[in-house]
């Protein structure tokens, strides 16, 4: 059975760039999920995720059933925006800390609440050190969650977040702008965590061109999320993933 974070840590450990698409159920429909789908017949992403912080558990079953069905092939993983958003036909989850926050539920009493349907679930679960960026306005993830980002021109303080998170064993990191976020994870924070971090680092929110993506990558993201361009624009889809295949043949051949 395939395993999702091996499959993430071979890919960082190898250089190769991974592309994620994040599916919000509680803002995509059926219809244009089937769209998505469709297009990444002919451009598949490496992942899916899904969750969000507004969706119902009862979506995000349909919403992964539909994916399972339309791009079997494909790794689906839980995103969870609470905790009932926790769905066996999956094939992992990530069990989020929000570790640049001071809000203890989000730090260990949802996941008390969450721990025996977690395990009884049979989903390979990957504790992630979960980190908020500002980026220019106040995104659904900071707002529910009342937390505050880290201000995004405190990159030494991310990085040390980013350490913390990998020292107390978590698998991967994820330093998140917001979804639909104004402004991006700014590179140099990026490089400046990358530089501290032995572990994966997953990059997301507002990445809506191909030179945000490329920015993102070179700045040493090992798996990049986009969503919200994605519910936009489909098609968008072709081009990042034509770029990431022309860059993994670059690799290759240097
Ligand atoms: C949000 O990082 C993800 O949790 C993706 O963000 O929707 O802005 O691409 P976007």
């Amino acid at each position: 059975m395939l395993n999702v974070l091996t499959f993430i840590e071979d890919a960082s450990r190898q250089g190769r760039v991974l592309l994620a698409v994040l599916v919000d159920p509680g803002k995509l429909s059926l219809n244009k999920l089937r769209h998505l789908l469709t297009v990444a017949e002919s451009s598949p992403p490496d992942l899916f995720l899904v969750g969000g912080s507004t969706s119902d558990a009862i979506d995000v079953k349909a919403c992964v059933a539909e994916i399972r069905s339309m791009r079997p092939g494909i790794p689906v993983v839980i995103f969870p925006g609470n905790e009932t958003q926790v769905d066996e036909q999956a094939d992992a989850l990530l069990l989020l800390s929000l570790i640049s926050g001071r809000n203890p539920d989000l730090l260990i009493g949802k996941h008390v609440e969450a721990a025996r349907k977690l395990k009884r679930s049979g989903l390979e679960i990957i504790p992630t050190g979960y980190i908020l960026i500002e980026s220019g306005k106040v995104t659904s993830v900071a707002y529910m969650s009342q937390t505050q980002p880290i201000p995004r021109d405190k990159s030494d303080i991310a990085a040390k977040t980013a350490l913390s998170a990998e020292l107390l064993g978590m698998k991967l990191v994820y330093l998140e702008a917001g979804s639909g976020a104004k402004w991006p994870v700014p590179p140099e924070m990026i490089h400046a965590v990358k530089l501290e971090l032995g572990i994966p680092l997953i990059v997301g929110g507002g990445i809506d061109s191909l030179e945000k993506l490329s920015l993102a990558l070179d700045a040493g993201a090992n798996l990049v999320v986009v969503g919200n361009a994605l519910e936009k624009d489909p098609e968008l889809l072709h081009r990042f993933h034509a770029h990431l295949t022309t860059r993994s043949s670059r690799f290759q051949q240097n």
